[in-house]
């Protein structure tokens, strides 16, 4: 009788364990964010979150990813390896149970410090419910374990195939192609980012990537290996490589306040951005939340009680604000945080109110120590924030202009702005579009009920060099704003954005298809990225892609987005078709720019997304710095056009 029972929970149980594997092949969006690039991506972060988690326990020092030929996934750690035992309550193999229950992962070992988890902290198992096939292979108490499944059914029970003196966890995965509305094929840049930050988080780990489908020039498989000695305060260098720092050293420290690990480093830079990067658990928090507050918090009451009682400050008319003392800073912080509450638009944004003053601590004593060993340092540090005071006074008044501008919305609108005739904003767009004269071929190709024209001149203000007042000063940006009907500013943050009154929900940037126009797309996506940054994170942000070529014969016409495409219908159409390149926009007609890049039903739209946070950051202030080899590095690595996938 009790063995009926036991029988009757076993398949109860793993009805309910079924019935969780299939929902999240019924809304994969649940569990992994998105069905596109991201979430495909995700599932990488997934398993490795899983390796971390055992490295951060101190059992693992090593991780392997490797993206295979086929696109499947293998990460491979030295970690303990997942048990494989017989699990008393599901009476199965204690790996079957990680692979194929929901929320298993992690269940057995209570006592470890389980902070890592990707977005959603969902396990393994989800990554193995959303792949065609996943293997997994332990290799344990001198045997080598062995399970595989499909579409996360179990194939066969564990089983041993072979001996091993080794200890981890293998885990080679091909995603679904009837689950991603994208091709199943993996960035390697995308990757790298990430595991390259995972590895200055988590200082003392090694993480390589190799990549099976590429081979350099010796015949070897494209491969990098990421390890950080020291963690954060290097992270700080590297993001602050193509700017010139203002102190020589990075200010940092690692500690514990209130049972909350606190871990920060920060530099000054000659720059006018402020660039904080937070994290918790590994996870970017890119909408910030209480860290952060409390990082701000402690670093505007330390800096500002050293530079009053230095005296520095006394012949100064105004007062400092808190933007003033983070110009030209870069920081991280990171803190782990045991039952993260994550808020906000992306829920990146954390809520615990507990770690605000943990952090604000642990930042005053770090800062406070610091200035007092360092006095000269110290010195500067001020001085940089009573330039920034200064300057901020000189900007508030271009700062009231394009306030006052953009409220008086209808009457206040620039000029050069062909406004279309529909106002609701999520059926209108606004095109960018560089220099007057195909702004005019745009404003007569339009769909004038729902298009809108903004004719920029030539190359806009690099905002990455250029002071903020300078930036609320420039008729092109200030044309921007009002034109978008997006208004800023308080004093505590003065690039505090206004969405509400969004006149158009997409704003499309449109420039020529050649080495000028990536530049200036990449000026106005500086700008965007720098002061509009959620009109980007909310999917706002677009880039026309008009064609490079036309190919014409008798009466056909056809148009090609690259050498390939042009090739293979110059050949369809048989030889003497005639090939016409694009030099610009310009060249094209009102007809053709509709045809080819406006119209919603043939245009193609590329929307702008962030990838990475630190690493988008890292390569703005590269392609938009003083330093020249790295840019002109990165430009020839990314091809022709440097199609920045930020
Ligand atoms: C729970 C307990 C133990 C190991 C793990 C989890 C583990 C999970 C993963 C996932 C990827 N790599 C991993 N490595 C280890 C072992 C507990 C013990 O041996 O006492």
């Amino acid at each position: 009788m009790s063995e009926e029972k036991n029988k009757q929970n076993y398949s109860a149980d793993s009805i309910q364990a079924l019935e969780g594997m299939e929902h999240v092949r019924k809304r994969p969006s649940m569990y992994i964010g998105d069905v596109g690039v991201r979430g495909l991506h995700h599932l990488v972060y997934e398993v490795v979150d899983n390796s971390i988690d055992e490295a951060m326990a101190g059992h693992c020092d090593t991780i392997n990813v490797i993206i295979n030929e086929n696109n499947s996934i293998t990460v491979k750690d030295n970690g303990r390896g997942i048990p494989v035992d017989i699990h008393k309550k599901e009476g199965v193999s204690a790996l079957e149970v990680v692979m194929t229950k929901i929320g298993a992962g992690g269940k057995f070992d209570k006592d470890s410090y389980k902070v890592s988890g990707g977005l959603h902290g969902v396990g393994v198992s989800v990554v193995n419910a959303l792949s065609i096939h996943l293997k997994a292979t332990v290799y344990r108490d001198g045997k080598i374990w062995e399970q595989e499944y499909e579409r996360g059914k179990s194939l066969y029970p564990v089983k041993t195939v072979g001996e091993t003196s080794e200890r981890g966890t293998t885990v080679t995965f091909l995603p679904d192609d009837i689950i991603f509305q994208t091709d199943i094929i993996f960035s390697y840049d995308t990757l790298a980012a990430r595991l390259r930050e995972l590895s200055f988080l988590n200082k003392g780990i090694t993480i390589t990537l190799t990549d099976k489908r590429q081979k350099d020039e010796k015949g070897e498989f494209l491969h990098e290996q990421f390890y950080s000695e020291i963690g954060l305060p290097e992270f700080v260098k590297y993001l602050d490589g193509n700017r010139e720092q203002l102190t020589a050293s990075v200010i940092a420290m690692e500690g514990e306040k209130s049972g909350i690990p606190v871990e920060v480093a920060m530099v000054y830079n000659t720059s006018y951005n402020e660039n904080l990067h937070s994290y918790v658990n590994n996870i970017n928090t890119h909408e910030g939340g209480t860290h952060l507050s409390g990082f701000r918090r402690g670093l505007t009451t330390t800096l500002k009680k050293y530079a009053e009682t230095s005296g520095m400050l006394d012949k100064l008319k105004f007062d400092i604000s808190g933007d003033d003392f983070r110009e030209g800073l870069t920081a991280i912080v990171s803190v782990k945080v045991a039952e993260p509450q994550f808020e906000g638009q992306t829920k990146t944004k954390l809520g615990n109110k507990e770690v605000t003053a943990a952090v604000s601590q642990a930042v005053s004593e770090m800062l406070e120590n610091y200035l007092e060993e360092n006095p000269a340092d110290a010195r500067t540090i001020v001085q940089k924030v009573i330039l920034a005071a200064q300057a901020r006074h000189a900007a508030r008044k271009a700062r009231e202009m394009v306030q006052r501008k953009t409220v008086m919305s209808g009457g206040g609108l620039p000029g050069k702005l062909s406004d279309c005739a529909w106002t609701e904003p999520d059926r209108c767009e606004v095109f960018l579009v560089e220099g007057d004269s195909a702004g005019g071929t745009a404003k007569q190709g339009r769909d004038r009920n729902f298009q809108a024209i903004l004719p920029l001149r030539g190359k806009i203000l690099n905002v990455e060099k250029a002071m903020q007042h300078k930036v609320f000063e420039n008729e092109e940006i200030r044309n921007i704003y009002t034109a978008l009907g997006v208004t800023i500013g308080t004093e505590e943050d003065s690039k505090a954005l206004n969405l509400e009154k969004l006149r158009y929900h997409k704003v499309v940037i449109m420039c020529d298809a050649d080495v000028d126009g990536s530049h200036i797309a990449t000026l106005i996506l500086t700008f965007f990225f720098r002061y509009m940054r959620e009109l980007i994170e909310e999917g706002h942000v677009f880039i026309a892609t008009p064609p490079l070529y036309l190919v014409k014969k008798g009466n056909k016409k056809e148009y090609a987005w690259d050498d390939k495409e042009r090739d293979a219908i110059t050949e369809k159409m048989g030889g003497s078709a005639s090939v016409q390149r694009y030099k610009g926009l310009g060249e094209m007609n009102a007809e053709q720019l509709w045809d080819t890049t406006m119209n919603p039903e043939f245009r193609t739209l590329r929307r702008v997304t962030i990838e990475n946070g630190s690493e988008a950051d890292r390569i703005f202030s590269m392609l938009m710095g003083d330093d020249v080899p790295p840019r002109r590095e990165f430009i020839e690595k990314n091809a022709v056009y440097a199609n920045i996938d930020i």
